[in-house]
């Protein structure tokens, strides 16, 4: 039996989209497609609030229950929401298909409740030397977000 998710994210911006979750055994499967973006890579994180009181702002920080540092999604030393950058082509379509052991739909540390958020600019996963790459991955402002439901 597998556990299914969905999220559909909207923004200020014109930029959307829906991502799919499945997860089998310990891994989760994230498909989907994200428009409306300027060509080239954008960071893509589950953020730690299912809060889009003051829009994308409220989801707060990357979700990261184990108070690490932020990483990319191959790093051991990563948040649970870290799932690095999607890439958009001239089209402005990004088409997203990761599969991830940290990110998961059940048990404690499930991301059902929590924001999707898709970023204006690139995830530096850590290793771009900004004051922010340890924490956000310096990959700028949430151009569109969605709180990530339960769906059949
Ligand atoms: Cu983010
Ligand atoms: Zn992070």
């Amino acid at each position: 039996m597998s556990v299914k998710a969905v999220c559909v994210l909207k923004g200020d911006s014109e930029v959307k989209g829906v991502v799919h979750f499945e997860q089998k055994d310990n891994k989760v499967h994230l498909t989907g497609e994200l428009t409306g973006l300027t060509k080239g890579l954008h960071g893509f994180h589950v953020h730690a609030y299912g809060d889009n009181t003051n829009g994308c702002t409220s989801a707060g920080p990357h979700f990261n229950p184990e108070g690490k540092e932020h990483g990319a999604p191959t790093d051991e030393v990563r948040h649970y929401g870290d799932l690095g950058n999607v890439t958009a082509g001239d089209d402005g379509v990004a088409k997203v298909d990761i599969v991830d052991s940290l990110v998961t739909l059940t048990g404690a540390n499930s991301v059902i409740g929590r924001t999707m958020v898709i970023h204006a600019g690139e995830d530096d996963l850590g290793k771009g030397g900004h004051e922010l790459s340890k924490t956000t991955g310096n990959a700028g402002g949430r151009s569109a977000c969605g709180v990530i439901g339960i769906t059949q």
